[in-house]
């Protein structure tokens, strides 16, 4: 199965910017498939037998990035079944690349992007939406201590990454400030604009 043949659009933004949320309007409304890099690690960890799940586990609870041979690898398993079983090509990678590293293999080796939607959030607004899911997401970096690490990594390791493909002219940013419903508006506009 050729993955060159995909569609990808990457879905970047902050932790707790809302890209989860748009996702799922994007998949009801344009039939894409969503990959959450972020779940496919967690499934990983939690997945009896696998050599990864501590290493993964103490990595996301200090909001640090997992070894992109990891993420990749899950990546390119996920669209590879979703291709043979469903014969679906369309992906919103989520939460990936948040690495220069993780963004250029994976551009070279599984297929380039056609772009990136980037959620633009101020980190007071993040935060209150993390802590507000932490009470019931059971996500175990969810908690003041780790957000500020998250948010510390995104601003040092992943904004290069959303920095990059602005100066390519292949990021689409939303302000992703307001209601769910009105950032989808945003969403809804621009891709319009882009022909999706
Ligand atoms: N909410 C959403 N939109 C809202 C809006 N417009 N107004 C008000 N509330 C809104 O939303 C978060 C919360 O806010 C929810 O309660 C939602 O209802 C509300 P969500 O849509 O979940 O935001 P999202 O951006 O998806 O936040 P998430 O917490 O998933 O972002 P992260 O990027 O931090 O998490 P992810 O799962 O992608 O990654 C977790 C960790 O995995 C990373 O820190 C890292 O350690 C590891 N990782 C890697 O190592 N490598 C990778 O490639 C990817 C991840
Ligand atoms: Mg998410």
């Amino acid at each position: 199965i050729d993955t060159n043949q995909a569609l990808v659009l990457f879905v970047l933004g902050g932790p707790g910017a809302g890209k989860g949320t748009q996702c799922a309007n994007l998949v009801r409304d344009y039939g894409f498939t969503h990959l959450s890099a972020g779940d496919l690690l967690r499934e990983e960890q939690d997945r009896p037998g696998s050599e990864f799940g501590d290493m993964i586990k103490s990595y996301i609870k200090e909001g640090q990035i997992v070894p992109m041979e990891v993420t990749i690898q899950l990546l390119e398993n996920a669209m590879t079944s979703t291709i043979k079983e469903k014969g679906d090509r369309k992906f919103l990678i989520d939460g990936f690349p948040r690495k220069m590293d993780q963004a250029l293999a994976f551009e070279e080796k599984v297929v380039p992007s056609k772009f990136t939607l980037f959620f633009d959030c101020p980190e007071e607004t993040m935060k209150e939406r993390l802590l507000q899911r932490g009470k019931t997401s059971g996500r175990a970096d969810d908690n003041e201590e780790s957000i500020k690490k998250r948010f510390r990594t995104f601003v040092e390791t992943s904004m290069p990454v959303v920095e990059m493909f602005e100066k390519e002219g292949r990021c689409v940013k939303v302000d992703a400030t307001k209601g769910p419903e009105e950032v989808y508006e945003q969403v809804r506009a621009k891709f319009g604009e882009r022909d999706v």
